[in-house]
């Protein structure tokens, strides 16, 4: 037996509606990040440790997601965008983090970068910037290749 979708006239209406809209305007939108960085911050770290990582809050005004893909800075081999993870249950709780493609940034939204959440790893540190210094850094969205440039604090704390 075949199955019909049977839409309501209003449904339908709508349904048609979307069909007919041109994809031009989603084409233009590809191309526009509106993604803005909110108090970012490195993590200072002893000489010892190998990787750091970088913190900071994303806020998307425009009406498409955005990716947050990638990043780099001259005082690092490589940057990634990881989640925290957390596997088991009560003391036998393992917290771990995992490289992802990319961390989403909602339209009209926030992707928040914190200590025990989502991070930009800061892998094979060439330098150890100590607290109070600026360091350069790019990050990398999508759609349409974008880049932002920052110069990041480096602190032992969050950002007030
Ligand atoms: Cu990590």
């Amino acid at each position: 037996m075949v199955k019909s979708v049977r839409l309501s006239p209003i449904g339908y209406w709508l349904f048609t509606l979307t069909l007919l809209l041109p994809s031009a305007p989603f084409a233009l939108a590809d191309d526009q990040v509106a993604v803005t960085v909110q108090r970012p911050w490195m993590r200072a770290v002893p000489n010892v440790m190998d990787s750091t990582a970088v913190y900071m809050v994303l806020v998307n005004s425009g009406s498409a997601p955005a990716q947050l893909v990638g990043a780099s800075t001259a005082i690092a081999d490589s940057v990634a965008p990881m989640i925290t993870t957390k596997e088991g249950e009560g003391l036998k709780q393992v917290v771990g983090m995992k490289g992802v493609d990319a961390l989403e940034i909602p339209a009209h939204g926030t992707l928040v970068l914190e200590p025990n959440g989502n991070h930009l790893m800061v892998m094979g540190l060439k330098e150890h910037p100590k607290e109070g210094a600026q360091v350069d850094f790019t990050i990398k969205l999508e759609p349409g290749d974008h880049e932002i440039h920052l110069k990041i604090p480096v602190q032992k704390k969050p950002v007030k």
